[in-house]
Parts: C-alpha cells; sequence; structure tokens
C-alpha cells in the first residue's frame, strides 16, 4: 500500500493505545509521541506536529467521551480527526465536460497523470481527450501519444512545432467534441520567468476550468513552496502529488499542500495509467490508520480486557495467582490467535517481540494449562503453594495429563510472577521468558 511506513508506525502507536490497560494521561502522551516520531519521518512540518500533538493531549484529557464510545475510541477518533486536519479538504472534482491544464516541474509527472486522469475520466464514462503542448523536452510528443494510444485516447499534437500556445490554440479546437480536454504542458527544472510567461499564454487560450499542479511526492514540505509560487503566477485549482508510492517523504508533501490554499485532488501510487487515486482527506487517514482492522481489535480488546480480567494494577505489585493467570488465558482464548492478541496486551504493546515460532506452541500449551487449572480448587487457584506431590497427582488425573504437566504449569506461574515483578522494575525481558520455558 501507499506509505506503508508512515502507516506501519501509526497503527502500531494505536494497537498500543487499544493494548493499554488504561487510558490515562501517561498512556496519551506516549501514545501522542509515537505519533509524533512516526509524523517527523515522514518529513510532516516540526511546528505542525507539535500543534497536533498539543491538540490531541488537550481533547483527549478535557474532551468527555461521547456516550456509547469507550475511552480508547475517543482518543483513536481525536486522532483520526487531528490527523484530518493536517490535510485539509480534498478538490472537489466534477463528473462533466471541462478543461484541464496540467502544470509543474519537469520530471513531477504530468504528461503520466494526465494519461491516469484520462483512465479516470474515462473510467466514469466521461470522453477525454488529450493535447500535447510540451514543446520544450525532447520525447515529449513521443512520450504522450504512445500513452494515449494505450488508452484509445485522442491525441492532437504537433511534433517539432516549438509554438506551444498556438498548438493549445488548434488542438483545443481539434479535440473539442470530447468531455474531458487535458492539455500537458512543459515544465523547467525551476519555476523560471519563460515558463510563467508560456503557462501564462497557455492559460488565457485554454481558459482552462482545472489547473492542476503536479508535484513530486519526495520533495516533502517544500511542496508547500512550489504550491504557493504556482498559484501567485496563474493560480491553482487542485495538486496532484505522485510517486507517494516510492517515497519516504510522502506525509510532507501531503501536509504541506494544506498550509497553502490549495488542497490535493488527486494522488498518484505507481507508474501506470490505473496508479491514480481521487484524493479524500478522511479515507485516506483511515487506511493509513488501519481503521477497519482496528475497530474489530477494539470490540474484542473492550469484551476481553475488562478491569476484571486485567487488573493490572495488582499485577504490577507482584500478585499474581493462578486465578490471574487462568482469567488472562480466558482472556486471551476469547481474543483469538495469540500472536494478535500478544501486540495488543499490555506487554505486547510495550514493544516486546515474541519470536514467530514461540506463537503456535504456545497456544496449545496455554490452552492445555486452561484445563489443568479446572481440575484445581479455589484454595489452589489462590494460593499455589498448597500444592504438593499428592494434589499435583489429583489434579494430572483429572486434566486427563501427566503430574510433569502440572509441574511445568506451576513452573510457568512461578516465572510469569517473577517476570510481572520484574517487569515492574524495568527488568523484564519476553524473549529470555519464553527461552527459559522452552517455548
Ligand atoms: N512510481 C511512480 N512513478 C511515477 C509516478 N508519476 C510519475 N512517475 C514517473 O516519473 C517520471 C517522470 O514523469 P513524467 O510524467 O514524464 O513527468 P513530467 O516531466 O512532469 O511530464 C516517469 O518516469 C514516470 O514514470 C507515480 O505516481 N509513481
Ligand atoms: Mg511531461
Amino acid at each position: 500500500m501507499v506509505m506503508d511506513k508512515l502507516g506501519g508506525s501509526l497503527q502500531d502507536a494505536l494497537k498500543k493505545l487499544v493494548g493499554a490497560g488504561r487510558i490515562d494521561e501517561r498512556t496519551v502522551n506516549e501514545v501522542v509521541k509515537d505519533i509524533q516520531r512516526a509524523l517527523l519521518q515522514s518529513d510532516v512540518n516540526v511546528k505542525l506536529v507539535m500543534e497536533m500533538s498539543k491538540h490531541i493531549k488537550e481533547r483527549a484529557m478535557k474532551e468527555d467521551v461521547p456516550k456509547g464510545m469507550n475511552p480508547r475510541e475517543h482518543v483513536i477518533r481525536i486522532v483520526h480527526q487531528e490527523l484530518i486536519n493536517i490535510l485539509g479538504k480534498s478538490t472537489e472534482i466534477q463528473l462533466k465536460p471541462q478543461t484541464i491544464m496540467m502544470i509543474g516541474l519537469q520530471g513531477s509527472g504530468k504528461t503520466t497523470t494526465t494519461a491516469k486522469l484520462s483512465r479516470y475520466f474515462q473510467k466514469k464514462g466521461l470522453k477525454p481527450a488529450v493535447v500535447c503542448a510540451d514543446t520544450f523536452r525532447p520525447g515529449a510528443y513521443q512520450q504522450l501519444q504512445t500513452l494515449c494510444n494505450g488508452l484509445n485516447v485522442p491525441f492532437y499534437g504537433e511534433e517539432g512545432n516549438p509554438d506551444a500556445v498556438g498548438i493549445v490554440e488548434r488542438g483545443l479546437k481539434a479535440i473539442e467534441k470530447n468531455d474531458v480536454l487535458i492539455v500537458d504542458t512543459a515544465g523547467r527544472h525551476s519555476l523560471e520567468a519563460d515558463l510563467i510567461d508560456e503557462m501564462e499564454q497557455i492559460h488565457a487560450i485554454a481558459k482552462p476550468d482545472h489547473k492542476f499542479l503536479v508535484l513530486d511526492g519526495a520533495i516533502g514540505q517544500q511542496a508547500s513552496e512550489q504550491a504557493r509560487a504556482f498559484n501567485d503566477s496563474i493560480g491553482i485549482t487542485g495538486v496532484v502529488i505522485t510517486k507517494l508510492d516510492g517515497t519516504a517523504k510522502g506525509g510532507g508533501a501531503l501536509s504541506a499542500v494544506s498550509e497553502t490554499n490549495s488542497s490535493i485532488a488527486f494522488i498518484g501510487v505507481g507508474e501506470t495509467p490505473n496508479d491514480l487515486e481521487k484524493f479524500e482527506s478522511d479515507r485516506f487517514i483511515s487506511r493509513l490508520l488501519g481503521m477497519g482492522d482496528l475497530k474489530s481489535l477494539l470490540e474484542k480488546a473492550e469484551e476481553a480486557l475488562t478491569e476484571e480480567d486485567m487488573d493490572m494494577e495488582s499485577l504490577m505489585r507482584g500478585k499474581f495467582t493462578l486465578k490471574d493467570m487462568y482469567k488472562q488465558l480466558e482472556a486471551v482464548n476469547k481474543l483469538g490467535p495469540m500472536k494478535q492478541v500478544m501486540n495488543m496486551l499490555p506487554l505486547g504493546g510495550m514493544g516486546m517481540k515474541v519470536p514467530d515460532d514461540a506463537y503456535k506452541v504456545t497456544e496449545d500449551k496455554l490452552g492445555n494449562y486452561r484445563i489443568v487449572m479446572d481440575s484445581m480448587t479455589e484454595e489452589e487457584l489462590l494460593n499455589p503453594r498448597v500444592i504438593g506431590s499428592a494434589r499435583i497427582k489429583r489434579i494430572a488425573r483429572g486434566s486427563g495429563n501427566g503430574p510433569e504437566v502440572v509441574r511445568e504449569l506451576l513452573k510457568y506461574h512461578k516465572m510469569m510472577q517473577t517476570a510481572m515483578k520484574g517487569f515492574r522494575g524495568g527488568k523484564f525481558n519476553m524473549n529470555k521468558m519464553m527461552k527459559k520455558m522452552g517455548m
């Protein structure tokens, strides 16, 4: 998917929130810190990130949790909204006859996007056609002609003629029977006087409904500078950010646009004509955060991680009876696959990695431990020290296991108990613990 890296880090941050024992100021601060790191790595402006962090913290603490929502959902919703805020509104595109002028620096992706837009309108049932007004770059004519032929889109160009303005005038006449007329123009390495001059002249002739500025996503925050400069010259009605499939700086470009007076219309996510997406801030953020997955995780977590099931405070105090362990295993059972659960529970959420191949064994073993514990009395569950060898034999028989399994369970419990204490002291190491237990 586009912007995997940013999406992944944001999702990890929110998973931590889902798995947290309780939602307090400390948890929110920690999650916000993770979000900050993720956004900064994606080249989002520091000031913007700091402002957003402040908003999230304030709102999470001050606003009442809306009816029908739990505290976790409340905070996730705030994060969601604040991220959408950074992106701002998206450009509205109407599905009707119109003229579109493509502008931007050389190599930003204008010509590729021209083909992508043709495909986009084609799929919506409109008839697009294209004029090639790039008389600057050698091979521009060929490139666009090949793309248009591949899509069966009418194409007008005059190979070898340097008069871009004349070409646009004749071209728009030649293709006027089509619905969406797209003019691909030339770029330069920077916004130079002769480029501005040419743009203004083409603009006057074409009278476009839309002027799309095409920006390479890899330029990150510089997007705002370019958007401002082009907007000051002929004005832009929307921005297309390309190459989001190949840059880690995408967050910078996306967030920088709304700082100017413009909005994002489309994003380019690959090199083929189909790799274009209509940009909608809301949907984009939902996908980035993996809202679908997050929602189902939340539901499961709420079901399983009730106060009674996961009394983290008593666990942290080192009071960890077999009964507590049983409750945990029950919660785990309700939650489903071990791997998913480990990432959600406070332990997993705190970044402790469990080796992949450990999950399967662990799941089976834990399942059996529950059966063993079903054969124990209340007294034994609360105070495992009373379990001597006679009781071990009885419990083993009752659960259809050998006595070694019961001993193993008691050892496991002891280790968990020690781990909980050690964890409180910051010494907890899941990997080491699992290894010791032969898992
Ligand atoms: N990966 C990727 N490459 C793109 C995208 N958009 C454009 N490109 C590539 O960027 C290069 C320059 O694109 P082009 O359309 O010729 O830029 P122009 O000079 O502005 O017309 C080409 O190699 C394109 O294939 C995109 O969204 N993703
Ligand atoms: Mg081009």
